[in-house]
This record gives structure tokens, C-alpha cells and sequence, in this order.
């Protein structure tokens, strides 16, 4: 009888000590991804993944030669080229994008360009589909309407933003560390994830403002291109992100 009192009593003790174990590893694991990189489920590696949709699928928004010269030319250099630089600073070819980017600081301007740009195109073309819904829904909807006062004021703010990058950046909405949405753009292949970044947090939609995204149909009209672009957006995808963090 004391025995049995005495292995119940350890047992008990055991399954505490392992509950606790268990809470623990949770809370470091999941500390750990919000100092890191902050994306949830989204994590990004080094080599492309498929596009999700046929070059012409997003005809006539973005016409079918630019998404392919796009996806096969410019985004598939930026993954060989991260890879490059991966392997020429020693880090893993398992890294993730997000760990690379929240310490570029600590590595070459080539892993600055080319982490910024492999990550900002894999976010892109999932930001996209054909026939995009054309406003978000739930929570995203009202969590825009609240920060924005109303969704066509939120694109309208964010249009301004791709519009009056100079030069080749992004636009974006993000959220920082308190949920709290922002619209920013970033120059060059920077985001929001970058140590180096001026805005900081998690991107849930990216708009490509660079020439090469638009210039085959639209010339020089970069606002055009925008303001057909809303057209395309997954708000599927983006209300996805924004529940992920
Ligand atoms: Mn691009």
C-alpha cells in the first residue's frame, strides 16, 4: 500500500514535471520564431516554389511575357544568387529566408538583394490570383477598416505608397510586434522582416513596384498599374498571413 502510494506519488510528480517540460518547449519554441522571423507558418526557403497559377492566368492585369520573364528570370536569379551567398557565408542551404533576414545586417549586401528579393517575389505571386475577390473579409476587413477608416482609404494609402517609391522598392501592409497594421514601402529588395529595415514587422501584402513588374504593358505608368492590380490580389492568401501571427 505504501508502495503504491509512493510510485502514484512519483508518477504524478513525473507527469507534472513533463507538462511543465512540454509548456516550457512550447513557449521557447514559440518565443523563439516571434524574435526570429515572426511568421507563423509562413517560412520561406531558399529555392523557388512553383507558381501557383499559368503565366497568362492573371491576363489582362499582368500580362502573360512579363510573368513569365518575372518568375523565370528575375525571381529564379534572386533564389540562385541567395543560394550563393548561403553557401559562400557557411549558413545552412536548410536556413530559413526569415532567420537570414531578421540578422542581414551581419552578412554581404549580395545576401541583403537576393534574401529581400527571393522572399519579397515568393510572398508576390502568392498575393495574386485571377479573379481576387477584391476586399478582404473578417477580421482583416475590419481590423483595416478600424486602422485605415475605410478599405477604399487603405488602398488608396497604400496606392500612394507603391506610387511614390522612388526609384525600385515595395509596398506594404504589415503588421509590428502588437498586430497593429501599417501601410510602408521599402527601397530596393528590403522588407519590413530586415534588421536593417526602417519599418519593421510582418508583411501581409507586397506589391512589386520595381520597373521589370510592369513596364512591357504599362510603360512608365506605374499608378495604372496599381490601380489594376487590386484586381489580382488573393485576399484568401492574405487573410491567411494576417490570422497566421
Ligand atoms: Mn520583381
Amino acid at each position: 500500500m505504501q508502495r503504491r502510494k509512493f510510485i502514484g506519488h512519483i508518477s504524478k510528480a513525473g507527469l507534472v514535471a513533463a507538462a511543465a517540460g512540454s509548456i516550457t518547449s512550447l513557449e521557447s519554441c514559440s518565443s523563439s520564431k516571434k524574435t526570429s522571423s515572426n511568421s507563423g507558418p509562413f517560412t520561406t526557403s531558399l529555392d523557388q516554389l512553383p507558381l501557383p497559377y499559368r503565366y497568362d492566368a492573371l491576363e489582362p492585369v499582368i500580362d502573360a511575357k512579363t510573368m513569365e520573364i518575372h518568375f523565370t528570370k528575375h525571381a529564379a536569379a534572386y533564389s540562385t544568387n541567395l543560394k550563393d551567398a548561403v553557401k559562400a557565408e557557411g549558413l545552412s542551404d536548410k536556413s530559413s529566408v526569415e532567420d537570414i533576414l531578421a540578422r542581414v545586417s551581419k552578412f554581404s549586401p549580395k545576401m541583403r538583394n537576393n534574401g529581400g528579393g527571393h522572399y519579397n517575389h515568393e510572398l508576390f505571386w502568392q498575393c495574386m490570383k485571377p479573379n481576387g475577390e477584391g476586399t478582404p473579409s473578417g477580421k482583416l476587413l475590419t481590423d483595416i477598416e478600424a486602422q485605415f477608416n475605410s478599405f477604399g482609404n487603405f488602398k488608396s494609402l497604400f496606392t500612394d505608397a507603391g506610387k511614390n517609391r522612388f526609384g525600385s522598392g515595395w509596398a506594404w501592409l504589415y503588421a509590428d510586434s502588437q498586430k497593429k497594421l501599417h501601410i510602408g514601402s521599402t527601397p530596393n529588395q528590403d522588407n519590413p522582416l530586415m534588421d536593417v529595415s526602417e519599418i519593421k514587422g510582418f508583411p501581409i501584402l507586397g506589391l512589386d513596384v520595381w520597373e521589370h513588374a510592369y513596364y512591357l504593358k504599362y510603360m512608365n505608368k506605374r499608378a495604372d498599374y496599381i490601380d489594376n492590380w487590386w484586381k489580382v490580389v488573393n485576399w484568401e492568401y492574405v487573410q491567411k498571413r494576417y490570422a497566421a501571427i
